[in-house]
């Protein structure tokens, strides 16, 4: 019975494993939205960089008023211009297909020039937290074993 509730408490917290490693939903600035940021483009950098940007990972910019979102090259975000299609309606959603670096602006106006950009760059944190999630999983594989070992 015991070895029962154990398995069952191991499937629990396997299944939550798993799903920490699915896709997760970025709303960019959370709840600043997309916008033209008060203190200038390092609200979104300091955004972009508390997040674990991942493949499959799904981008989302919300916004009301004037503002749009354009895909970009490096140079265009440096520069802040561009002739890639632009999103107008929000939200606009965007996956994450590969490991490369992506960028976005808004196009109104100087919106880009006073900071309405995001650079998305794959992994950032995610070095530490797969280490954790990695070193835990082997931990409850070693403490099945032990367990079952000594039924
Ligand atoms: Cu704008």
């Amino acid at each position: 019975m015991r070895r029962v509730q154990f398995i069952g408490c191991l499937v629990v917290i396997a299944a939550l494993l798993v799903g920490g490693s699915t896709a997760d939903t970025h709303v960019v600035g959370d709840s600043l939205g997309w916008t033209t940021p008060p203190g200038g483009p390092i609200a979104y950098s300091t955004w972009a960089n508390r997040q674990d940007f991942q493949i499959g990972d799904v981008i989302v910019f919300n916004w009301t008023g004037n503002h749009n979102v354009a895909q970009v090259s490096r140079a265009d975000f440096d520069n802040c211009t561009t002739t890639n299609p632009v999103q107008t309606t929000s939200p606009a959603n965007f996956t994450l297909t590969s490991n490369e670096t992506t960028y976005y602006i808004c196009t109104v106006s100087s919106h880009c020039y006073v900071g309405q950009k995001v650079e998305i760059r794959i992994g950032g944190s995610s070095a530490a937290s797969s280490l954790t999630t990695s070193a835990f999983s082997a931990l409850l594989v070693a403490m099945a074993i032990s367990f079952l070992t000594y039924m």
